[in-house]
């Protein structure tokens, strides 16, 4: 099959049709873990049988019905974190636990059992500021810092383990199974539950290893504002999900996707942050299979000892917030992070895994892109014109057209007759170039890429043992096994100078479709049952590919500068500890002005969950943004971490000189106050890389104790010494401000705004003209 181009994939060239992408009742895990209700749980601890060593506390739990025993082990990590592991005693083949992602085996510290009596276990740490509380019957777990309960495991009894079965074909005939084969053996009620096989459509997702879901609640007390889990194009606050509509950690390409939608798109980040004025909290739930999150806060009523001799007791409301975690797959492994500030909570997160790359500084400047810079005359043309308007950038970037009929790593030869000779003449002005390689391959025994991983067996298998094979740009593609390691070094290699043909020290690199997109797939995606490295499916590892191929590619520049060069990628999926190999996008975002807006929040998440070089494509990838747009775009943009333009291929040419004197004076200026910023936003990432801070943050993270600031997400902080609000609204003469803090805090905050003047003052709300 040849090359697909954009009008040839329906799927790709309209709107988002909705039945393309499953609503949360279709998925077949959900709903079998929905049908367990809160209330008493059917798990009870055997404390007699607690094991205490210096890495952990260990003990059994059994469930009252099915009497299936899960092993829960406890430890302290160094620097104030909890991390909780429940996976079955003795299961009938290995459980996929996510490898990769913690940057080391983390160091434990030894827990000391405080108390131990009639079904209960204390826990203290050394330090003895937080204690964990087991309580036998029903299981639960209270993390308490001194006379605070900060959070509670399971006490909704929502803890949801499905142990591994024979299939029920081999189970037929032994009688102790006799009860369960019997409660799933009506075909109808098997495929409604999705035990064995789920069919969505036309599609058939057969589950060799059978149902593996596993899922507990978490209670959040006290705290009624929760962030986090990127990615969705949605609020900074997470929402109420009782409508059954929860949010969803499924890596998936979502052309034209919606906003204000809690369905997966690109990247994952199962990360929850809670913050109330005194202490922030977060859970960090290290699973890549998907997963939905389920969130509700409510207020419930707590008594408080009058202290009259009358022994009366008045009650107030107080707010908690329950998140409920469901995976497909996989096992519970779960890091409480203590906090107690905000920061104490990156630091915590990138003590797991990793802080973000150092940036090399060009990548900090401003990022011309499109989909496609046609040819090399093109590249030549744009490059110049940047001079001619006296404006300034560093990047160029080349999409897929560039290569020779979508084999990546090559040249379209009559477009790129020489691609070094262009690269040197990007490198006399001192720009760079940034070349799209996406992780499929095209199908072509010519193609050397091909034909060497498909010897070596380096492709995703589908279920039946061959290469897997689907539809991408290029045709038929199979896909890279970056779960491979040895996978990763033979990819790693390909970027060597003298491997990439025509690559020179000033091409980077941008992985995109890494979800991985499948045209034609269900989701979009790789069949759920294809079968990667060391036999492990892919619903494990789905939300992990992009993450593998990043890192690879990254690992590879490195290589190629016999490791003295920083690497800059760009990845448009990503899992928890992405950070560390460059940076991420928020993918085919539409030129229209909720768009803009949203893209704050969806930043700010990202960040918040440690990925701080994150951006949104300027001026909208879809369609054509009506200047005012673009121009308010740039102006956002330029405070953004990551700052490219980028456009479809069908959109306009957009390049910032095409729209009138006044238009590009003021994109002109924008740019310009991007590169002014340089030595700050500099020296934000060089924090960032040391210290965890995120580049982008909310205000409630410099303002802790401003509940007034908890769910802004029109305005944020770029480290702790600008505040931006940038103008989101067509036509707007002004913005209101919030400015948080002392009154000398909100003036200095507000100290030089160019592009604003100032119009009226409100005590800490200010108005301010748009200029
Ligand atoms: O490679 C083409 C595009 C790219 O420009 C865009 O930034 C990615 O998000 N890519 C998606 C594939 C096709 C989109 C319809």
């Amino acid at each position: 099959m040849e090359a697909v181009t954009p009008g040839e994939v329906s799927v790709q060239d309209e709107a988002v049709d909705k039945s393309t992408f499953k609503e949360c009742n279709q998925i077949a895990f959900y709903r079998r873990q929905k049908l367990l209700h809160p209330g008493k749980s059917l798990y009870h601890a055997l404390l007699d049988s607690v094991t205490l060593s210096d890495e952990n506390v260990k003990f059994p739990i059994i469930h009252e019905e099915n009497k299936v025993l899960l092993q829960v082990e406890i430890c302290e990590i160094e620097g104030s974190i909890f991390r909780l592991k429940i996976d079955e005693a003795d299961p009938l083949r290995e459980r996929y636990k996510v490898p990769d992602v913690l940057i080391k085996e983390p160091i434990t510290r030894r827990l000391i059992i405080s108390q131990k009596e009639a079904g209960i276990l204390v826990l203290s740490n050394v330090n003895e500021d937080y204690k964990l509380q087991v309580t036998a019957n029903p299981f639960q777990i209270e993390l308490q810092s001194k006379a605070e309960t900060v959070l509670s495991m399971n006490s909704n009894g929502l803890l949801y383990f499905e142990h591994l079965q024979p299939p029920p074909s081999d189970r037929k005939h032994t009688e102790e199974n006799k009860d369960e084969s019997s409660c799933d053996s009506s075909k109808e009620k098997q495929e409604d539950l999705g035990l064995w096989q789920e069919k969505f459509g036309r599609f058939l997702d057969i589950k060799a290893h059978g149902p593996s879901s596993v899922g507990v609640d978490f209670t959040l007390h006290g705290f009624e504002h929760v962030y986090g889990l990127p990615q969705h194009a949605e609020a900074l606050l997470l929402k109420n999900t009782s409508d059954g509509d929860a949010y969803r950690l499924y890596n998936l390409d979502i052309f034209g996707h919606k906003i204000h939608d809690k369905i997966g798109i690109y990247g994952s980040v199962p990360l929850l942050l809670a913050h109330k004025p005194n202490r922030s909290s977060g859970i960090f739930w290290l699973n890549s299979s998907e997963t939905l999150v389920d969130i509700n806060t409510k207020a419930v009523a707590e008594h408080i000892p009058s202290g009259s001799a009358a022994e009366t007791t008045k009650q107030r409301a107080v707010p908690v917030t329950d998140v409920r975690w469901m995976s497909e797959s996989g096992i519970i492994d779960v890091f409480l992070l203590t906090g107690p500030t905000a920061f104490d909570i990156f630091k915590q997160f990138a003590h797991l895994t990793g802080t973000q790359a150092l940036p090399p500084l060009f990548s900090l400047g401003y990022h011309q892109c499109r989909w496609n810079y046609e040819d090399e005359h093109d590249v030549k043309a744009v490059d110049a014109g940047f001079d001619q308007h006296d404006i300034p950038y560093d990047v160029i970037w080349l999409d897929i057209e560039h290569t020779d009929g979508k084999r990546y790593f090559t040249w379209d030869k009559k477009k790129f007759r020489n691609p070094r000779k262009m690269q040197e003449h990007l490198r006399k002005r001192k720009r760079k170039l940034v070349v799209i390689v996406d992780p499929h391959i095209k199908v072509d025994p010519t193609y050397t890429l091909y034909s060497q991983a498909k010897d070596k067996g380096y492709f995703v298998k589908d279920r039946n043992g061959q290469d897997f094979e689907g539809i991408c740009w290029p045709g038929s593609s199979c896909y890279l096994d970056f779960t491979n390691p040895e996978v990763r070094k033979w990819y790693a290699d390909q970027f060597a100078f003298k491997t990439y043909k025509g690559s020179t020290n000033i091409l980077f690199v941008w992985n995109d479709m890494n979800e991985p997109s499948v045209f034609k797939g269900a989701e979009l995606t790789m069949p759920k049952d294809a079968v990667h490295y060391n036999n492990w499916e892919h619903r494990e590892v789905h939300n992990l590919y992009g993450f593998y191929q990043q890192m690879a590619t990254a690992e590879g520049l490195i290589r190629r500068s016999s490791g003295k060069e920083r690497p800059f990628v760009l990845t448009r999926s990503f899992f928890a500890g992405s950070q560390k190999y460059g940076a991420v996008w928020t993918g085919d975002n539409t030129a229209e002005w909720h768009y803009l807006k949203i893209s704050i929040p969806m930043l700010l998440t990202i960040s918040m969950a440690g990925i701080s070089f994150c951006g949104a494509d300027v001026g909208g990838f879809i369609g054509d943004p009506e200047p005012e747009l673009l121009v308010r775009w740039y102006q956002a943009g330029a405070y953004q971490p990551f700052f490219r333009g980028h456009s479809n291929m069908e959109s306009k040419r957009r390049e910032p000189w095409l729209f009138g004197e006044k238009n590009t004076q003021i994109i002109r200026e924008a740019i310009r106050e991007r590169y002014v910023l340089l030595p700050y936003l500099y020296t934000l990432f060089y924090r960032a890389h040391t210290a965890a801070e995120p580049v982008m943050r909310p205000l409630w993270i410099e303002f802790p104790g401003k509940i007034e600031t908890f769910g802004v997400d029109n305005e944020y902080m770029l480290g702790n010494a600008l505040l931006v609000h940038p103008v989101t609204e067509p036509e707007a003469k002004a913005v209101n401000v919030l400015l948080p803090g002392s009154e000398e805090v909100s003036i200095m905050k507000l100290f030089s705004p160019r592009r604003f003047g100032m119009i009226s003052e409100n005590l800490n709300e200010w108005k301010i003209q748009a200029l």
